[in-house]
């Protein structure tokens, strides 16, 4: 294929969606607020241009209770209301195919699929892809669509697009030029950008601090891992979640991640509903003395079946914990 200049990407892109007789939309499995954030934003221009649109992802059956506030969700569908015909199919933050779970049968059925991501491993999948791996956001990019295409950013949208940017920025600690000019912009419709955070990253049950005792107290510290950089991790099993959210999960990484004698964190996740089938969280931080110097954890997680971003990836594999920390050792070594 030949290289599509990023402007290329972005005309194709807005000509696709202007030209859309109805859409469907697909979020990731284990959607986050970005996928969410970016599904409702486009489902909700488009309904304003009236057009059909619908928006769904593969599992699990509920959208995760922090993002059931943002605007849009009465165009979210459950999977089995996604026709096997579409029109217009786009792929909201997808790196792969695999990433729409068992949504990914839909493509074959579709007239056109556009892919809008940010992940460094994506494989474009679609018949137009805009992919930007250096956007700190699928919302982000999102908003250069509307642009691009003369849609308004009213403040419902810009609710949906901020959920995406304060939360892929891990609250704008990742930032890089222009994302609090985005931030600003957004904030300048009138949302509330300290609720909205609060809502999606700072909310945990009670039970959320008893976990973290267990799961913390698993954590251990691989000071040779990756050539000497180190490795930190913990595992989540199943029995520590029990009636906790997929939000306290996903937090678990964030206090890891922070151990200063190591530059990979890796969380390993079980399942809730399959014993010894684990998601894996890794992060991967430069050591400050150059810049960029950090493990590419994209890579790492592509070699073992998943993907991601150079400094946030993740994968899927089943075995032991013994099996698993072997495997993520090997592929470090
Ligand atoms: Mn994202």
């Amino acid at each position: 294929m030949t290289a599509v200049t990023p402007a290329a990407q972005l005309a194709a892109a807005v000509e696709v969606l202007d030209a859309a007789r109805s859409a469907t939309v697909l979020c990731h499995v284990q959607p986050d607020a970005d996928t969410i954030g970016s599904g409702l934003a486009l489902a909700q221009v488009l309904h304003r241009r009236g057009v059909p649109v619908r928006v769904s992802f593969a599992e699990p059956a509920e959208l995760p209770a922090s993002m059931r506030s943002l605007p849009g969700v009465q165009f979210l569908v459950p999977p089995a209301e996604v026709p096997r015909e579409v029109d217009v199919l786009v792929a909201v933050d997808c790196g792969s195919v695999g990433r729409l779970g068992a949504l990914a049968d839909r493509i074959a059925g579709a007239a056109t699929t556009l892919v809008l991501d940010h992940h460094r491993s994506n494989t474009r999948f679609g018949t137009v892809n805009l992919v930007d791996d250096t956007a700190e956001s699928t919302t982000s990019l999102l908003a250069r669509v509307f642009d691009a295409w003369g849609e308004p950013i009213d403040p419902a949208i810009a609710h949906c697009l901020f959920a995406g940017l304060v939360t892929d920025t891990g609250c704008f600690r990742w930032a890089g030029p222009g994302t609090h000019r985005l931030a600003e912009r957004l904030l300048a419709t009138g949302i509330d950008g300290a609720g909205i955070t609060r809502t999606l990253m700072d909310t945990h049950p009670f039970g959320w601090l008893p976990m973290l005792s267990r799961v913390l107290g698993t954590a251990r510290l691989e000071p040779a891992a990756a050539g000497g950089a180190g490795l930190v991790y913990a595992f989540v099993r199943r029995a520590d979640i029990d009636g906790l959210r997929s939000e306290e999960v996903e937090s678990v990484i964030d206090v890891v991640r922070t151990t200063a004698e190591a530059s990979i964190a890796a969380v390993f996740k079980e399942s809730r509903t399959t014993p010894d089938l684990w998601t894996v969280s890794l992060r991967s931080r430069d050591s400050g003395v150059g810049t960029d110097d950090g493990v590419d954890v994209a890579q790492v997680a592509t070699r073992l079946g998943g993907g991601g971003h150079r400094y946030a990836a993740g994968y899927t594999s089943t075995g032991t914990p013994d099996d698993l920390i072997a495997a993520l050792l090997a592929e470090l070594a």
